[in-house]
């Protein structure tokens, strides 16, 4: 079946399977092939490997429970950066072939979440308690990640295998996935639970944490993959030449500033809006908001994040908010908010001159995350 978007991310599940009929509807919709179909597909293709019924099924709820109820950010820029690109010359292969792997990008997030919500130890994702909190999952939810890693590749290889990008295809989803776990990692080992020592932290860590952990896969990911599909060469040696360099140079600080913004959320951000309870100050994050507050810290108020940062009571956080409200962090980053977005519409107006339909697909990127 095929199914219309209206804008928001939600109509992208709802699916009207079996209808098999392209839903007219007024502008900023898109026909997306159904959910539903990959996961017939999935169900195709785990019995090649044997699986009964009852892995079937925990496959399917691992898969519905944790790609739902996100934005879609991630896997709609595919799609509507192929139609951005192609236009009219765009076929419904050629958007077929964006919508699949606007879904594996999910695929690839949701992975990701499962994971970072164990390490992380956070209690809500989206509005529902995140996977492994939920009854009888725990830590089977690590393998349950890896699980929907795998399914990215088994989808690669059935939709894609026969397209000459499919080794690009290949290298790109598992460079960023390596980039995205070594961002990871540094933000872990840069939080221990037991040793608080906030002069490990620094804007330099920061910039390279969030830069591997989010901006990658994030941001460089779908586009790059919207690209393939409409047959860009990535072989140019020049990197001023190079659409997939140029693109990368805008979208990593595009996803710096995305993860600024999540860091500044993670306090500040309303859970019913955002979904999920912050656990910056109690997982001893090297987070922007403690970077700026370090920065500008009396001595005694120094003393006082010494001693109240990373320690897991409510009011032991308390101390910390009371700190950054006393040093106005928020404005600190509401000023640093408008100066990005300025440096990154004239980073994106630049690339008019190379090509004006790479500038529209950064602008249309840029216009999801501006001012959230
Ligand atoms: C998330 O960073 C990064 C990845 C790779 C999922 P985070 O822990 O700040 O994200 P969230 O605030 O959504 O838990
Ligand atoms: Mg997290
Ligand atoms: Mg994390
Ligand atoms: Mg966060």
């Amino acid at each position: 079946g095929v199914q219309a978007l209206k804008g928001g991310a939600s109509a992208w599940i709802e699916i009207a399977s079996g209808a098999g009929q392209p839903v007219e509807e007024e502008t900023n919709t898109y026909p997306i092939a159904s959910l539903e179909k990959l996961l017939e597909f999935v169900e195709q293709d785990m019995k090649l490997f044997e699986a009964t019924p009852e892995m079937i099924d925990r496959v399917k709820h691992v898969v519905s429970y944790n790609i739902q109820g996100g934005k879609m950010n991630r896997g709609l820029a595919v799609v509507e950066s192929v139609e951005l690109l192609m236009g009219d010359q765009c076929t419904p292969e050629i958007k077929e072939k964006a919508i699949i792997l606007g879904w594996c990008v999910e695929w690839l997030q949701a992975f990701f979440l499962i994971a970072d919500d164990i390490m992380d130890d956070s209690p809500m994702r989206r509005g529902n308690p995140s996977w492994f909190k939920n009854p009888g999952i725990g830590m089977i939810a690590i393998n349950d990640s890896f699980i929907m890693e795998a399914l990215i590749y088994r989808i690669l290889k059935r939709y894609f295998r026969d397209q000459p990008y499919y080794l690009d295809l290949l290298e790109l989803f598992l460079e960023v996935s390596y980039q995205t776990e070594l961002g990871q990692m540094v933000d872990l080992i840069t939080a221990p639970e037991d040793s608080v020592d906030l002069s490990r932290f620094s804007l330099d860590k920061h910039t390279f944490i969030v830069k591997y952990k989010t901006a990658f896969y994030s941001f460089y990911l779908p586009v790059a993959l919207a690209f393939h599909v409409c047959g860009f060469k990535s072989t140019e040696t020049d990197p001023k030449k190079n659409v997939f360099e140029i693109a990368k140079s805008i979208l990593v600080p595009m996803g710096i500033y995305f993860q600024v913004q999540d860091d500044y959320i993670d306090l500040y951000g309303d859970p019913s809006l955002t979904g999920k309870i912050g656990t910056d100050i109690k997982d001893n994050k090297c987070s922007w908001l403690i970077i700026m507050a370090l920065s500008k810290a009396s001595e005694q108020q120094r003393q006082l994040l010494d001693t109240h940062y990373g320690r897991k009571s409510d009011a032991d956080e308390q101390v910390v908010k009371q700190i950054y409200k006393e040093l106005d962090v928020n404005s600190i980053f509401v000023n640093y908010s408008q100066k990005t977005e300025l440096e990154l519409s004239t980073l994106i107006e630049n690339t008019k001159s190379f090509d004006p339909k790479v500038s529209a697909v950064l602008n249309n990127f840029f216009s999801k995350i501006s001012n959230r």
